[in-house]
């Protein structure tokens, strides 16, 4: 059989690096496309680029924007995709806020740019077509919970550029029969999680206050309830859907739905601190209730002296507050698990710990570098 080309858009994010690992496992060849970044932003496929270096692997990566057309159209045509997996994406729904034009440039009309690339190109037949599409299409939800006839709701520009993405690849799909699909993915996350996402940047701060480097975690809305899955699990679906003789649309989700305040108390009791909560609103402060000794030591490798009852850990800051809230996301995706065959491998508890152990050993790492005095960058006070 002839080797599987494909293309991953976005490939230095966290989806990115775990469909790239799937799909080298399954011998395709491989072409991930990032854009121009004026710091090293590939560390989480940096081990791909070694194997790619020693071995002349099945790993390809190429510059590419979701806001230049023509240079979609050239890559598309150079590389004769069989799969195209568009997940590059401005994803940061607080920040599309901030940023609503060039979230809808980018996370809208670039996948319409990667549809008409193939158009243009007389590939109809040949490329089949993945887009990262969202349960923030569900935003102020309709029904409870959500699965694909669940009439969508957009409460953020990221959202709402995200439609209009879902809606083009439908058109395209029955306009010109393209085998474009999209994959309606609740929450998922993983230890390569962007930092600035509500459970990396929990799981981060319960590492750093256990270690003692930090003191307070401020966050936004802790009642926002979400469908957390792991992205190794969610990033198999993206494949499978691809597999299919029909082009569909998905519903990808765990089925369980948490409240950011119970991931905030499931990560502290991970390294033996019960943490609860009082007080209202952005008066609302989580503090130590109880302390485990024997978990915190299992864990962390010595005893907690710095920690004590009472202390208080969990903040809010309004900062964090979007003008517009997703208040609860809990998916059905009985039709995937019927039709593709799939089924999560992780549940909640099996995220957080596996979240937690990767940045426990990564801030721990830091510390060690940094009290035998080295430092990754140059230091800028030296420079400037
Ligand atoms: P990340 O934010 O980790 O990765 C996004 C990727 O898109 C990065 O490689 C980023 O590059 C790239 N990118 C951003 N803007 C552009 C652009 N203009 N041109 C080219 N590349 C660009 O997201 P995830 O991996 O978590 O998510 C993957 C996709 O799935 C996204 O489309 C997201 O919206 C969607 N999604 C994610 C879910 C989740 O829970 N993770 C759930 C549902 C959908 P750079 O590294 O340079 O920033
Ligand atoms: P989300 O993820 O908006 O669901 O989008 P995020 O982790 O940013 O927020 C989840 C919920 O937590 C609340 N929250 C905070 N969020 C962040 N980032 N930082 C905070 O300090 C904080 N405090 C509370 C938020 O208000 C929200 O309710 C993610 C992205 O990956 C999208 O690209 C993807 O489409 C959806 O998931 C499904």
């Amino acid at each position: 059989m002839e080797q599987k080309k494909a293309i991953i858009t976005g490939i230095t994010g966290q989806d990115g690096a775990y469909l790239a690992e799937l799909l080298l496992k399954k011998n395709y060849k491989v072409f991930g496309l990032k854009r121009r970044s004026s710091l090293f932003n590939t560390g989480r496929i940096d081990h791909l680029f070694e194997t790619d270096k020693r071995n002349n692997s099945n790993f390809k990566y190429s510059y590419m924007d979701l806001t230049d057309s023509s240079n979609i159209i050239r890559l598309v045509k150079e590389i004769e995709p069989d799969e195209i997996y568009n997940l590059a994406a401005q994803s940061h729904v607080k920040v599309s806020f901030d940023t609503p034009e060039y979230t809808a440039n980018s996370d809208g009309i670039g996948t319409l740019r990667l549809l008409e690339a193939i158009r243009i190109l007389g590939m109809e037949k040949e490329t089949k077509f993945y887009q990262a599409s969202t349960s923030e299409l569900f935003g102020k939800v309709q029904e409870i919970p959500q699965k694909e006839t669940t009439p969508f709701y957009p409460r953020s520009p990221y959202a709402a550029a995200k439609i209009y993405a879902y809606w083009i690849v439908v058109n395209y799909r029955e306009a010109y029969g393209i085998h474009a699909s999209n994959g309606i993915l609740f929450n998922h996350e993983s230890p390569l999680r962007g930092e600035t996402f509500v459970t990396r940047k929990i799981t981060r701060a319960v590492a750093n206050i256990a270690l003692g480097h930090q003191h307070r975690l401020y966050l936004g809305n802790i009642n926002a309830q979400r469908d957390w899955g792991h992205a190794a699990d969610y990033v198999k679906a993206m494949w499978l859907i691809l597999q299919q003789d029909k082009p569909d649309d998905y519903v990808i989700a765990t089925g369980k739905s948490t409240s950011v305040r119970d991931f905030i108390i499931k990560c502290f009791k991970f390294i033996g601190l019960t943490v609860q909560f009082k007080g209202e609103g952005i008066d609302e402060v989580g503090f130590i209730s109880s302390i485990d000794k024997i978990q915190f030591e299992k864990q962390m490798g010595f005893l907690p002296s710095h920690l004590t009852i009472g202390q208080e850990l969990v903040f809010i800051d309004p900062y964090y507050y979007r003008p517009t809230e997703v208040d609860l996301l809990v998916g059905d995706s009985s039709k995937a698990r019927e039709k593709l065959g799939w089924e999560p491998e992780y549940d909640l508890d099996m995220l957080i710990n596996d979240m937690m152990l990767s940045d426990i050993k990564l801030m721990q790492k830091n510390d060690y570098l940094k009290k035998g005095g080295f430092v990754l960058t140059p230091s800028v006070e030296d420079i400037l």
